[in-house]
């Protein structure tokens, strides 16, 4: 390899790692049903009902800020009650998708035929969208074709997770210390430098 070549191998190296370092930032947003609904002093939730076959859907907007190059992990809490049982059994749970150019199942919602329930399901990661822009929209719904004779109550959904956002606009670690391997392809790149201009000269 010709010494300006390695010189500018040893540059990109250099820059390489700066460019590519990212913070991990936490994302959320919460999509609350009847969120205005007065149930002063009783701490019940202020909730939504839909009856027998609804198909209820939201949208959950996020807004990265630090922007976002990717993200990492996400989840969603959604707390409900009176989703299906037959004969005793929770063998009719409503189903969940999300919403793009198709339906995606995402899981199922545990039974809370008996009251209010907690179910946290994981978003895959081939539903993360690639992330050229600061905000994500993701629209969800319930199947609800398997408990057609349930209502089913919705209090809140809960997106969250994490993403990935360029060092350099997160601020929180701007200074970037070279680790001394770094360094040393520094000189190395410098050195190339200096024998091509001599040889040039
Ligand atoms: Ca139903
Ligand atoms: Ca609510």
């Amino acid at each position: 390899m010709k010494s300006r070549n390695l010189g500018l191998l040893a540059v990109g190296l250099l820059v390489g790692p700066v460019t590519a370092s990212a913070v991990t930032m936490p994302f959320s947003h919460t999509f609350d049903w009847a969120a205005t609904a007065a149930n002063p002093g009783t701490g019940a939730p202020s909730y939504s009902t839909f009856k027998d076959i609804a198909w209820p859907s939201w949208t959950h907007d996020i807004t990265f800020s630090p922007p976002a190059t990717s993200i990492l992990t996400a989840a969603l809490d959604i707390r409900h009650s009176g989703n299906g049982k037959q004969g005793g059994n929770c063998t009719s749970n409503e189903l969940w998708f999300v919403q793009s150019t198709s339906l995606t199942k995402i899981g199922d919602l545990s039974c809370s035929a008996e009251g209010w329930a907690l179910s946290t399901l994981v978003i895959p990661v081939s539903l993360f969208p690639v992330m050229p822009t600061s905000a994500w929209s993701l629209v969800l719904r319930l199947d609800d074709s398997k408990s057609p004779k349930n209502d089913i109550h919705l209090d809140y959904a809960r997106l969250y997770g994490t993403y990935d956002s360029p060092t350099i606009l997160g601020g929180a670690s701007a200074t970037i210390v070279p680790e001394p391997g770094t360094l040393a392809l520094l000189g190395l790149g410098l050195i190339g430098l200096g024998v091509t201009r001599r040889k040039a000269a």
